[in-house]
């Protein structure tokens, strides 16, 4: 946790009361923007109203599934001083990252990939992170204060405080929406014990609108505003470990890191700009990769393709499951299919075992059970019993394979 302190916090308070918050402000605000972010707002802890009570709801529900580093520091989420009790204004800033296309247009080429806007840049922690700590160790300077930085990994709730900093409002799809750059703001924030006027915060522009609840291709808004992250593709393909659960498969389509939909449909998109940062924009090589290709990744060449981008944290192994699903979900008539099958085939012998399942499940979607049979000859006795239950379903008979059943 980045933070720039010095033990003589109490004797700068006069120091500062020769300046005028609103100036103060000001002064952070165009320095926050020669910085590159185009989004900028101020709000006190106690701002976060309700939303603490609502995370807690989320997590007794247990919805965050198998985030346990979410419940983990649910305290310190929930009120920002149980974190920093000196904290006194939380400056929320958000970078724009605008896609160049629809993201949705992605998912009607079943043999490419579609990897989330997000991803498809270089890492946004670590370019925001940069940017934050720049501004915090400027004002820690100028203005003599303590305070911390963060960008998406700390124990922070960082959409329901940019609401409340007036950045923009959480729609229905939960995410930060703004006027101005629609869904694509990343978020940041910078709790300081400076004294400063904080802004109104942002009404809830969604109206009677529907679109991103009824494009969820999982179903995964419960109610609108409430999201449970456990049928989320977003938490499926990166969070989650293990096989993708059966009923989710085929509707995760080619949507093998992260997935966009509900973001791409808001109509406040149509104020959105491409982002202007370069880092933040799709890399060539990740803007629409080959299925088959990546199928074909070791641990090296998938650190070399996702080197300094979000998709790396995932390691080779989640991405390749995915990807193994993506190939299953190929449509028939693709002119890459043979090279799929031929993937999938080479997947089954693949050392993860999350791979060898979920190449079992993609090739009995090309196959069927009568093709599968073919291939059970000699790979259906997998050591592993997640692995051996993919083999019964994938046959059609749970009980020729040593009992095994498929858990998802
Ligand atoms: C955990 C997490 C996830 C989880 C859970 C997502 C979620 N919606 O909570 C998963 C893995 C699914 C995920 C997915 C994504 N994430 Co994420 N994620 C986070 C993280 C680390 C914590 C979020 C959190 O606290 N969730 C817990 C829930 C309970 O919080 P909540 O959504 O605010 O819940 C509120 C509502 O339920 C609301 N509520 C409940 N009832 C009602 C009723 C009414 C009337 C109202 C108004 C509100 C309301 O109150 C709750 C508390 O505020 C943040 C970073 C951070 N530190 O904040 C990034 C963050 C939210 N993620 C981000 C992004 C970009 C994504 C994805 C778009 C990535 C992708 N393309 O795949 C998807 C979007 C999926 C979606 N529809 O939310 C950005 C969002 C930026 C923005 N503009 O909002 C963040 C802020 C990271 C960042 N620093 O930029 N993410
Ligand atoms: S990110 Fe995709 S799966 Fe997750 S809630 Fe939005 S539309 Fe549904
Ligand atoms: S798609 Fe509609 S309901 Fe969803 S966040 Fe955008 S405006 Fe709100």
């Amino acid at each position: 946790m980045p933070t720039w302190t010095s033990e003589a916090a109490d004797s700068r308070a006069a120091s500062r009361t020769d300046r005028v918050p609103d100036a103060i402000r000001q002064e952070i605000a165009a320095r926050a923007a020669a910085e590159g972010f185009e989004a900028f707002g101020v709000t006190r802890p106690e701002a976060l109203g309700a939303a603490g009570d609502r995370f807690r709801s989320f997590l007794a529900l247990g919805r965050h599934g198998r985030m346990d580093w979410l419940a983990a520091k649910a305290d310190w989420r929930a009120a920002p001083r149980a974190m920093w009790p000196q904290v006194r204004s939380i400056v929320m800033v958000g970078a724009n990252y605008g896609p160049a296309e629809d993201p949705l247009a992605r998912l009607q080429h079943s043999e490419q990939a579609a990897i989330s806007v997000y991803a498809q840049g270089d890492d946004y922690h670590d370019v925001l992170k940069k940017r934050l700590k720049r501004l915090g160790r400027w004002m820690a300077g100028r203005f003599d204060c303590d305070l911390k930085v963060f960008v998406d990994t700390a124990a922070v709730l960082e959409k329901p405080l940019a609401a409340a900093a007036g950045i923009g409002w959480q729609g229905k799809h939960t995410n930060l929406v703004s006027r101005r750059f629609g869904s694509w703001l990343f978020l940041g924030a910078l709790y300081t014990d400076l004294d400063l006027p904080p802004d109104e915060s942002h009404r809830d522009a969604c109206g009677s609108c529907r679109r991103c609840l009824e494009v969820c291709p999982t179903d995964a808004f419960p109610a609108p505003y409430q999201l449970d992250a456990r049928a989320c593709l977003s938490y499926l393909t990166i969070e989650q470990d293990g096989p993708i659960p059966r009923r989710y498969r085929r509707a995760m389509g080619n949507r093998i890191y992260g997935c966009d939909d509900c973001l791409a449909v808001c109509p406040w998109n149509r104020f959105a700009q491409q982002a202007s940062e370069a880092a933040l924009q799709a890399r060539t090589a990740l803007h629409a990769p080959r299925l088959t290709e990546l199928a074909t990744l070791d641990d090296a060449g998938f650190r070399a393709l996702f080197r300094k981008t979000a998709v790396k944290r995932i390691g080779r192994d989640r991405f390749v499951r995915n990807v193994a699903v993506a190939l299953g979900n190929m449509r028939a008539d693709s002119a890459d299919r043979p090279a799929a099958i031929a993937a999938l085939r080479r997947l089954l012998d693949d050392a993860a075992a999350p791979v060898r399942a979920m190449a079992v499940w993609a090739l009995a979607e090309h196959l069927g059970a009568a093709g599968m049979a073919a291939e059970a000859a000699v790979r259906a006795r997998d050591p592993e019993p997640m692995v051996r239950a993919e083999w019964a379903d994938a046959l059609g008979d749970t009980h020729s394979l040593g009992g095994a059943t498929s858990t998802c």
